[in-house]
């Protein structure tokens, strides 16, 4: 309590010449652009408060892998780094009342040592913590249709899949058979080329590179595709 006075009042102060003398050093405060993945509506938002000799984080720096993060970086009273393993390699400068915002796309799960990357005094080593990224399991996939629901067993028919999850480099299969060959279209769609099959009735499963896997809830059928022609009968007049 009484440290967080100190810490507002300590914003208010005159720089001291110890403080212009790490302000005068050939560190630039360089902010990376966001990546093109980063969501800014759904980024989660913590305010990082850099002080001799921590940083406060407001909430926890907890996310799960996948998600768009934002730092808000303050100093509170000297010139701060802020350097954090894997994500933010070179680290950005922050000088009293020069906030830096960072956004970055938490890709890899694990935990992150973030410390303080400009020497701030006499315990700027003890500057530092932890950032833990939670794994993600994707979502199973599923198939909703697909079309056409038969083919020749010669193979070589297009066959349109549709459903959701699905992941690039999926594998269609025709029952036991892979498709010849599986095109990724979108998590919800895909096409695959039929291989040839002896005549009968199978299952489409597609499986992802997690080895997640959908099964169709109709058959596939192989062989004997064209309906019998309708009869037309002549009309008379
Ligand atoms: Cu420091």
């Amino acid at each position: 309590m009484f440290g967080a006075i100190v810490l507002l009042v300590a914003q208010l102060h005159v720089a001291t010449p110890f403080e212009e003398l790490h302000r005068c050093t050939t560190f630039s405060s360089v902010i990376p652009p966001a990546p093109a993945d980063f969501r800014p509506a759904a980024a989660k938002v913590f305010n990082v408060t850099a002080k001799q000799f921590e940083f406060v984080f407001t909430p926890d720096l907890v996310v799960d892998q996948g998600d768009s993060v934002t730092l808000n970086i303050t100093a509170a009273d000297v010139t701060h780094g802020f350097a954090l393993e894997e994500y933010m390699v070179q680290g950005v400068i922050v000088e009293p009342g020069k906030p830096a915002t960072v956004n970055f796309v938490a890709h890899s799960p694990g935990t992150f040592t973030f410390f303080c990357n400009f020497f701030c005094g006499s315990g700027h080593g003890s500057m530092f913590g932890r950032m833990t990224v939670n794994a993600v399991t994707a979502a199973a996939p599923s198939i909703d249709k697909f079309t056409p629901s038969s083919a020749p067993t010669a193979g070589g028919t297009v066959v349109l899949i549709s459903g959701s999850g699905f992941q690039n480099d999926a594998v269609v299969r025709f029952g036991a058979v892979n498709a010849v060959s599986t095109i990724f279209n979108s998590s919800s769609s895909l096409t695959a080329f039929t291989p040839a099959h002896a005549a009968g009735t199978v299952l489409i499963t597609v499986t992802n590179p997690d080895g997640q896997s959908a099964t169709a809830a109709t058959a596939f059928r192989f062989g004997d595709a064209t309906p019998p022609a309708r009869r037309r009968r002549a009309v008379r007049r």
